[in-house]
């Protein structure tokens, strides 16, 4: 069973990630995880933080001589930050300056929640965990999914669907060419003139003290029939997909197909009609359910929109209450990004491919990966004889 957990502070010295179930004999190029690790960090709209951090994978455990050894992989990024953050985020108690207490939660963050849960008083102790900084690690796993999804040929991409109320206009962009349109832009937008408008209006918001959200779609190709299962609910695989897209800091929905579109469509025009061919099998002409019914993967592209709300630490800070004194008094302000929905782009990708790559091993093993590719192709032998 393929599973991982990350660990690290924003400002603290490294992010980690122990990943275990991949199969050993998968090949992996680490210029690879950097290239997913450098995509996330760009996108019109971040902050200053990204002119600091440089984000580098290093190999701790688990790879040997380029391949799987099936053991945990342990990766580790640095925070480069770390060297102006030292003494605040020391693990060892010191009498020298910790630095500030931040006593003014902001809203929308996990700043007041966390501190009230974990009973501390000053809510770095929260924010230094909560923040979007983990989603590097994540990055990382999912380029080592992407990989292992590659064998089964498998794609994952992704690009941005709208930033504040700027939409880009989809169906002017030819389906073969949206990754590379996305991966060109400054704000993963395909659509040029959208793109154009997203970054003036970052720039716009920027100058007002504001932040903004938006919407980002995952595509995965290639997905055969059958992947996550209809008899448990935890099996599912949308279940699944939408709770590792939702984890993801900021997102508030995570829709499939035509989402909630649906809702008010009949029946007749809700579905994906079936059809039959001697050369493509079953097929669809529409792709409606987003490619899983019934919690399984039916064939068809899975497409996944999540939508980011605007990132609640803002340079013109919201109204809030101090912790000590009760006081109305506004927002702590906290160095951000302005919007990080091109970012989400890639980390929904991760989360998507990690998904994918634990229902594919289920499916067909996971500590061997010759033995997966030839349980894969005896399971697409029965699917083709039916
Ligand atoms: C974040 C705040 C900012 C972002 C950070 C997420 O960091 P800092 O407080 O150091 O300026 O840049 O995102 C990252 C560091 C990253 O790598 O994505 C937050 O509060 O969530």
């Amino acid at each position: 069973m393929i599973r991982f957990t990350t660990a690290g502070e924003s400002h603290g010295e490294v992010l980690v990630v122990v990943i275990e179930g991949i199969p050993a004999g998968l090949t992996i190029n680490l210029e690879d995880i950097n290239i997913d690790l450098a995509r996330r960090q760009r996108g019109y709209g971040r902050g200053k933080r990204m002119l600091i951090e440089t984000d580098i994978i290093k190999v701790l455990s688990g790879i040997r001589h380029g391949r799987t050894l099936g053991s945990p992989i342990t990766m580790s990024i640095a925070n480069k930050d770390f060297e102006s953050w030292m003494q605040v985020m020391s693990p060892v108690s010191s009498s020298s300056s910790v630095g500030v207490s931040l006593l003014r939660p902001r809203p929308g963050h996990a700043d007041l929640s966390g501190l009230m849960k974990y009973g501390v008083n000053d809510f770095r102790d929260i924010l230094e965990r909560a923040s979007a900084r983990e989603t590097a690690a994540r990055v990382a796993v999912g380029a080592v999914c992407k990989m292992l999804l590659k064998k089964f040929g498998i794609i994952v991409m992704s690009y941005t669907l709208q930033i504040g109320s700027i939409v880009a206009n989809m169906f002017s962009i030819a389906e073969n060419e949206v990754q590379q349109l996305a991966e060109m832009s400054y704000v993963r937008c395909p659509d040029a003139v959208a793109s154009k408008k997203m970054i003036e209006l970052i720039n716009e918001v920027s100058i007002n003290g504001d932040t903004l959200g938006g919407k980002i779609v995952v595509i995965a190709k290639n997905v055969l029939v059958g992947l996550g299962s209809h008899t448990q609910w935890d099996l599912k695989l949308d279940g699944r997909i939408a709770q590792s897209l939702i984890s993801i800091q900021a997102v508030k929905a995570v829709e499939f197909g035509a989402g909630s579109n649906l809702a008010e469509c009949f029946g007749s025009v809700s579905h994906d009609e079936i059809f039959y061919s001697e050369t493509k099998g079953f097929y669809r002409r529409t792709n409606r359910a987003g490619g899983i019914e019934g919690g399984m993967s039916n064939g068809e592209p899975i497409v996944v929109t999540c939508t980011m709300k605007a990132i609640p630490s803002l340079a013109n800070p919201l109204r809030s209450v101090n912790i000590v004194t009760k006081e109305a008094e506004t927002a702590e302000l906290v160095r951000s990004d302005i919007c990080a929905v091109p970012a989400l782009a890639v980390v929904a990708e991760a989360a998507v491919a990690i998904e994918l790559s634990k229902a594919l091993s289920e499916k067909f093993g996971s500590d061997c990966l010759k033995d997966m590719e030839n349980s894969f192709n005896m399971y697409k032998e029965r699917l083709g004889a039916l």
